[in-house]
């Protein structure tokens, strides 16, 4: 019998993933964990190499996006033990002890890891970092993060008038500021507290829409003197911090999660249960949207693991319906857009997604990008400026589609792939490896 999943190798160094759904369909069954979450794994190597004494990390994400955290931190100075899921050591070496690395410092894909670590370096006095990425974090807006720390006295100078990558930063004494962010984005607030952790006094950001608060979490633990005041939305750090290293465990990523419950949903004869996953109010914006659209999903077993809430997540084959959303639910969903339209292609009606003009600078252009490919597909999709309308129901076909190298667009039009008819060729597919190695494996091991 044909393998239903190859990745195939191509000269250009990519990888294109081939996918022939078997004829005899495909109920997706049995337990399944995901990969560490991305955003805590980074926030664990960073605050651990910034706290006195250790950190271990329990269930870090080895994808290529914490490994470039890690790269980056170890060329600072900070111990870093064998990169393992099981559990890492990181000697930290204090919040304004990080060193001149002796080269360019290299965050790969990663917004978290460049916009992050800049709201640090910008607070090392006398020392000077030079930063960069790969060619779509290159692309990717940095003024965003620049303007709230030059108000606080960083000195940072880049590409295109201060806001592309490669940037260079003549790291200073900061003041602390009142910083009022026209988007609600995680990596806006935590490089901007992270900065407020280096200077005496008061920093304090408030945002539009609640975004992910995982930094607040971990600040918290560390020993941050941090306040939140949600009448607001803002948060409130003082510096100078004395962190202390912490014993952290990453629940499984609900943005990896997400596949599978979109897997789930639209794969006939499915009943899959993803076990530990983060459930953080701030992340869950996917559970409420699915369920909204009629999807089978259940939360069972949830518990608080090391300050973060996490779940078994129960999803079973599901009759979908089109939704309308936008506003304070898109920053608590935004990595989902993705896997949510391939969701909408499958619901009845059509399903209209607002308010998520962000999409259109994360490692890709995910409107314009999914636009394209699933409509390659067959599905009735068109770009909004802010977002994206799809109408359910159109059957796919398979096709060749490009991952434009975002790992979750790879993902999204493999899930796409499992309900089209014929077989899907997915360009530049080893790019799911940015946030989870093993999705091709655990596809394997779901048809199994
Ligand atoms: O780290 P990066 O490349 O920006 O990754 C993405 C992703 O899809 O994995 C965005 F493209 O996630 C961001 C997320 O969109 C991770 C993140 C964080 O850990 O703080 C916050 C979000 O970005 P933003 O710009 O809204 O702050």
């Amino acid at each position: 019998m044909a393998q239903p999943f190859v990745l195939l190798p191509t000269e250009d160094s990519h990888q294109t993933l081939q996918i022939q759904p078997p004829s005899t369909g495909l109920g997706l069954r049995g337990r399944i964990r995901v990969p560490g979450d991305k955003s805590i794994s980074h926030r664990a190597l960073m605050l651990g190499a910034i706290a006195s004494g250790e950190t271990t990390i329990e269930g870090l994400l080895l994808g290529e996006d914490p490994l470039s955290t890690a790269a980056c931190f170890r060329a600072m100075g900070a111990e870093i033990s064998e990169l393992n899921s099981e559990r890492v050591r990181v000697k930290g070496i204090g919040l304004q002890n990080l060193q001149e690395p002796i080269d360019v410092l290299n965050a790969g894909n990663s917004g978290t890891t460049i916009r992050l670590m800049m709201g640090l370096l910008a607070g090392q006095r006398d020392r000077f970092f030079c930063v960069t990425g790969d060619e779509s974090l290159r692309s990717r807006p940095m003024a965003r993060v620049i303007q709230p720390l030059s108000q606080m006295g960083a000195e940072i100078r880049g590409r295109q008038g201060n806001t592309r990558a490669p940037l260079a930063i003549s790291g200073r004494s900061l003041q602390p500021i009142r910083y009022v962010s026209p988007i609600a984005s995680a990596q806006v607030k935590s490089s901007i507290l992270l900065a407020g952790l280096t200077c005496e006094g008061q920093t304090t950001v408030v945002e539009p829409a609640l975004s992910r608060d995982h930094s607040e979490r971990m600040f918290q633990a560390f020993g941050a003197k941090l306040t939140v005041n949600p009448e607001e939305i803002s948060v409130t750090v003082e510096g100078p911090a004395e962190l202390t290293g912490q014993a952290v465990v990453v629940p499984g990523d609900i943005s990896s999660a997400a596949f599978w419950l979109v897997a789930g949903a639209i794969v006939p004869d499915s009943d899959l249960l993803i076990e530990n996953v983060g459930v953080n109010p701030t992340r869950t914006g996917i559970l409420e949207a699915l369920q909204q659209m009629e999807a089978q999903i259940t939360l069972e077993n949830e518990r608080i693991v090391a300050g973060e809430p996490v779940a078994d997540l129960r999803v079973r084959s599901s009759n979908l319906q089109a939704i309308e959303i936008g506003g304070s639910l898109i920053p608590r969903l935004i990595d989902e857009v993705p896997i949510l339209a391939v969701a909408a292609a499958f619901a009845k009606g059509t399903t209209i997604i607002r308010d998520a003009e962000e999409l259109r600078v994360k490692e890709s252009d995910r409107i314009a990008v999914m636009a394209s490919e699933l409509g390659r597909m067959g599905a009735t999709i068109s770009e909004r400026p802010d977002g994206l309308e799809i109408t359910g129901g159109a059957a796919l076909q398979g096709a060749t589609v490009d991952s434009y190298t975002d790992h979750r667009i790879a993902m999204s039009l493999a899930i796409a792939a499992l309900q089209a008819k014929g077989q899907t060729q997915i360009q530049r597919a080893e790019a799911a490896a940015v946030s989870y190695p093993d999705f091709v494996p655990t596809l394997q091991q779901l048809l199994g």
